[in-house]
């Protein structure tokens, strides 16, 4: 039977990138009704510093992102990592069959380590079997995100094809990812051949989900574009990264192809084509943005509702992790 997995971490600013290429399509999942597993994956944050009390206040802030998008924690099971230990003690199985060679082609690892990666973090390097126990701990089958983390799914197919290999068991499952959609990429509003990311020391080149009307109207204002009307067809966005990313945006925000919105609008100016977004995203992003903001005026009740995922995500995680264990050869596995 199939089962949804992804995470998200709370290392605040949660953005567009976010809602279109994860939370969105997490919604849509959850609707089609198949079983849905989310998680703030909080353990991952720490991979570099974060201050402790920005921590806390950025995963409640998460999980009220997560709800606002409509993410409902009856129909899901919605719960932070660190509430669940089972996520850590199978990772530390997979740090013993992830090799390093595997680790050291992971592109994140490199863009986020950067130059002085001998003062990375330990846990930085070997995050990514952290995120391959994160969805292996359920046995899930299918994992949606953004086109960043490919290649980091790409490893947990490793990861569960070598363990069953060398345990010579069919035990992991060979996971999916699901990467749909017509923004599973979205870029830097000020670079196009950035992605939209929270660690952007420029907030205009974001649209943070708890930005108001006026805050993304003017944000889309100032978006880098070039001079050109826009195209009819596609084809017509090639080497335009900038326009492909605001037409992207525009059709995943409006439900809508990229050719019906080039139907629609070709031979626009972004003079006109820039107005039209901002009003459509404001209308799609505030009122999660309100949500988030009354969400986060009780905080007890996003803890209580993150304590209850948790119990339920233990529920599951800990007869696998067991298994895990015993097929490992374990002693006083019960
Ligand atoms: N720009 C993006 N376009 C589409 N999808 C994106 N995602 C992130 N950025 C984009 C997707 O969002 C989910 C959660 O991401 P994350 O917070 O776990 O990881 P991240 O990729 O590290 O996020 P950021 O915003 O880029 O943070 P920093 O700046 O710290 O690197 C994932 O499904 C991801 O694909």
């Amino acid at each position: 039977t199939p089962r949804v997995f992804s995470g998200i971490q709370p290392s605040g600013n949660l953005h567009l990138g976010n809602y279109l290429g994860a939370l969105k399509r997490f919604v849509e999942m959850q609707n089609e009704g198949i079983e849905t597993v989310y998680c703030m994956v909080d353990l991952h944050a720490i991979t570099v510093w974060q201050d402790p009390e920005e921590l806390r206040r950025a995963t409640r802030e998460l999980c009220a992102g997560f709800i606002a998008s409509g993410i409902d924690p009856k129909k899901s099971i919605l719960f932070n990592q660190s509430q669940v230990p089972e996520h850590t003690q199978l990772a530390w199985i997979f740090n013993c069959v992830a090799r390093m060679g595997w680790m050291q082609r992971m592109t994140q690892f490199k863009d986020k380590a950067g130059k002085n990666a001998q003062n990375a973090s330990l846990g930085l390097f070997a995050y990514p079997a952290l995120m391959a126990a994160d969805i292996l701990v359920y046995h899930a089958t299918h994992v949606p995100v953004g086109e960043d983390q490919k290649q980091h799914l790409e490893l947990t197919r490793d990861i569960a094809m070598k363990f069953n290999h060398d345990y010579g068991i069919d035990f992991f499952p060979i996971t999916e990812p699901v990467i749909e959609g017509a923004a599973t990429r979205v870029m830097s509003l000020r670079d196009g051949a950035k992605k939209m990311s929270k660690s952007d020391a420029s907030d205009a080149s974001r649209l943070n989900m708890t930005d108001d009307a006026d805050t993304i109207a003017r944000k889309i204002r100032k978006a880098k574009t070039d001079p050109d009307a826009l195209p009819s067809e596609p084809k017509g966005l090639d080497d335009r990264p900038e326009a492909r990313n605001l037409v992207n945006i525009y059709a995943a925000l409006a439900d809508q192809s990229v050719e019906a919105v080039l139907r629609e609008s070709g031979g626009r100016q972004f003079s006109e084509f820039k107005p039209m977004l901002a009003e459509l995203a404001v209308e799609k992003l505030s009122p999660i943005s309100a949500e988030m903001s009354r969400l986060m005026q009780d905080t007890s009740e996003i803890d209580s509702i993150l304590a209850q995922g948790a119990g339920r995500a233990r529920a599951i995680a800990a007869p696998i992790l067991r298994r895990t264990y015993e097929i490992a050869g374990m002693v006083g596995v019960t």
